[in-house]
């Protein structure tokens, strides 16, 4: 315990954290990593040509989704904003994998599918056709944009808000653009996915706290990183401090989940949070 607790601090006090790169099959340190930390960053998962194809084929489909006035996929609303140059983009697309074939081929990628050590569960899958499917966000620092930062978090409140139980998911996200913690980005509280239902609740304010926590790591990334998070880790998308170009920042994210199959579709109307009571049931 002791020795976590140590190491815990050496890889926070300076944000500084090892990289991977991930094989075939997760090694015995990335599973240690990932266990104790509840996130892991493996390195170059795709080259450079792999990233620009995606981010066109990103905006093949936004504008694609602008003309014909499209406001949800499968009941996920659409988030849209405005960017530098005064044009509507989306900024948080659902199912992408739906809409481009290579996001669909990505999901068939065999080497994601060691990740389903991380969770260790029988049924683990990738949700193609659950949760959101593909998530797709685009923040960027402008005075009409409608994301910039996201608040603190854990991304396993939902099966609660749903009624479910909390069953173990991991969200694994691929980079699109460099990105360090003196430019924004992702931040995450290390070790805060294994604390109890307590911390998961009310560790911080969901969604309306943003305020930086000394413990936690701004992750450095650069196109075509892979970072895989806990669902019940403790994270925010901190705001970029520059305006503009600069502030861009695009990473799309895709569940590994377990559990009960519960596809969305078009018919799929957006959910609220009627079942929160059956928080309880077990
Ligand atoms: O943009 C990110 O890196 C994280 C996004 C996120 O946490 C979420 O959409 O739940
Ligand atoms: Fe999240």
């Amino acid at each position: 315990m002791q020795e976590t607790v140590a190491s815990e601090k050496r890889h926070t006090v300076n944000g500084t954290y090892p990289r991977f790169t991930l094989g075939d099959q997760l090694t015995e340190e990335q599973l240690q990593f990932f266990e104790t930390y509840g996130f892991i960053h493996f390195k170059n998962f795709v080259d450079r040509e792999t990233v620009a194809e995606m981010l066109k084929e990103s905006q093949r489909v936004q504008d694609q989704w602008i003309k014909e006035g499209r406001k949800m996929v499968n009941g996920v609303p659409i988030k849209f904003g405005t960017d530098v140059d005064g044009k509507t983009i989306v900024q948080r697309f659902a199912f992408l994998n739906h809409f481009a074939p290579i996001f669909e081929t990505f999901l068939k990628e065999p080497k994601l599918k060691a990740l389903f050590e991380f969770i260790g569960a029988p049924d683990s899958r990738i949700g193609e056709n659950e949760k959101d499917g593909l998530v797709f966000n685009h923040y960027v620092n402008t005075a009409n944009s409608n994301f910039s930062q996201l608040g603190w978090h854990t991304d396993a409140l939902r099966d609660i808000f749903y009624g479910n139980k909390i069953m173990p998911m991991l969200n694994v996200g691929l980079h699109f653009d460099a990105s360090s913690p003196e430019n924004g980005g992702l931040r995450i509280l290390p070790g805060t996915h294994n604390k109890g239902i307590a911390t998961l609740l009310f560790r911080k304010v969901y969604y309306l706290s943003n305020k930086a926590d000394k413990k936690e790591i701004g992750l450095t990334v650069e196109p075509g990183d892979l970072t895989v998070h806990d669902g019940r880790i403790w994270h925010r998308v901190a705001q970029s401090p520059f305006v503009g170009e600069k502030s861009r920042r695009r990473v799309m994210y895709i569940p590994i989940i377990s559990g009960k199959y519960q596809p969305r579709d078009e018919n799929s109307k957006p959910l609220f949070y009627q079942r929160f009571q059956s928080l309880t049931d077990k």
